[in-house]
């Protein structure tokens, strides 16, 4: 049986991006495809049967696929220089626990699949868990089929890419309803568990959560041969939403905003940028606080663009309610495993975008630093083979005969 540790150690030399340090692909990206190969090949040493859905998620089968289907599993993908647990902790435990329930000779009583869900960070497409919400229809196929990575590839050139047909992207009813209960493990992503001194628990709930971008647009100059007054400059109006970013989420209870992306175009250090891109990422804990975060944010960025004539544009690129998982589900969970404990999470998850369509519920694994989208995330042997534990237990105790 191969340990949690060993298979992370394992992919960590599969579609590792050098450039980016750490752990880092994009969905659909040619490095991520490597790794969805890697996965396919250790599904098949486990006996599984694995298949790739319209959208690009491989569902790797133990026994006939669904109806009622329990199915657990995460994404591969990452964020620009991630951490090497937030998506493969997930998939990795999921191999795991196939091991541990072989090896104690358990037959499922139901389908039993374990998911690799694609381009979950939205880290090239902009749209988090895009393949979750293509599957499930939150994201309907003509808006996805059009978005553009950085350099200009439509998500449509991506799926060709990948051997899928832009044609069939979108809603799959005859996948989604064989889903009859999901379950993610996940890397805590933050100081929940240390503060509780637990190595798993299990979620009650995801923040409201959105993306959006402001293109303020000015005009480009010369950096030395344009007077300071004769200037209108888009950089000004953008460092005013960074500030106001963490004021306004200061201001309403329990709020995130983050701009961990600017582009100024054309980018020359001695050229007054004509425009500059700022993408804003908000949260809280309901649909009412983060609306209000942004309008705060949004009425600072229009004064400020004012202030500099300088035009502004706001595109909602993503949002994604707050998710408040299935109660009965985690219940079933906490009996499994015995008094674990039950926290939020600030951190988006397929979970949460399956959460509106069939009974959901995460399990979460200890992570010492608390620190997440950066390669400072971490997550200790002894707890990743607690997690691995937890989940077989959960699988075996939801798949019985
Ligand atoms: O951004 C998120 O919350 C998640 O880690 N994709
Ligand atoms: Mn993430
Ligand atoms: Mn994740
Ligand atoms: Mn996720």
């Amino acid at each position: 049986m191969t340990t949690a540790t060993e298979l992370l150690t394992a992919i960590r030399d599969v579609g590792t991006d050098p450039r980016r340090g750490g752990y880092s692909r994009h969905g659909f990206d040619p490095s991520e495809l490597e790794l969805r190969e890697w996965f396919t090949a250790e599904a098949g040493k486990r006996g599984l049967d694995v298949e790739v859905d319209r959208n690009g998620n491989i569902w790797a089968w133990w026994g006939a696929p669904g109806p009622d289907a329990l199915v657990t599993g995460s994404h591969l993908d990452s964020v620009p220089g991630g951490g090497a647990f937030d998506g493969p902790l997930g998939v990795v435990s999921g191999l795991a626990a196939v091991d541990v329930l072989r090896a104690k000779g358990f037959q499922p009583g139901r389908p039993l699949a374990l998911m690799v869900f694609a381009e979950e960070e939205g880290g090239r497409f902009g749209v988090p868990c895009l393949g979750s919400r293509l599957l499930t229809g939150a994201t309907p196929a003509a808006a996805a089929l059009n978005l553009k990575d950085q350099s200009g590839d439509t998500f449509a050139d991506a799926v060709k890419a990948a051997g899928l047909d832009p044609a069939r992207i979108g809603r799959d009813e005859q996948a989604l309803s064989r889903i009859g209960q999901f379950v993610e493990l996940h890397v805590e992503q933050g100081r929940g568990l240390i503060d509780l001194d637990a190595p798993v628990g299990v979620a009650t709930s995801i923040l409201a959560h959105g993306r959006w971008r402001f293109r303020f647009s000015g005009q480009g100059n010369h950096a030395g041969a344009t007077p300071m007054g004769s200037r209108h400059d888009p950089m000004l109006p953008a460092s005013q939403l960074v500030l106001s970013a963490r004021w306004a989420a200061s201001s309403v209870d329990g709020s995130r905003a983050t701009v961990g992306r600017i582009e100024p175009t054309p980018g020359g250090t001695n050229v007054i940028a004509s425009t500059v891109d700022v993408w804003l990422d908000a949260r809280a804990p309901n649909d009412g606080r983060t609306r209000s975060v942004v309008e705060r944010i949004t009425a600072a960025a229009k004064q400020a663009a004012r202030d500099e004539g300088c035009e502004l544009t706001v595109t909602e690129e993503s949002y994604g309610d707050a998710v408040h998982f299935d109660s009965a589900l985690r219940d079933e969970l906490v009996t499994a495993l015995g008094n674990v404990p039950a926290l939020p999470t600030g951190a988006g998850h397929d979970a949460g975008i399956l959460a509106a369509h069939v009974p959901t519920a995460m399990l979460f694994v200890r992570n010492p630093t608390g620190v997440s989208h950066a390669p400072a995330e971490h997550a200790e042997p002894a707890d990743c083979e607690a997690g691995v534990e937890a989940l077989a237990k959960v699988l075996e105790k939801l798949a019985h005969k």
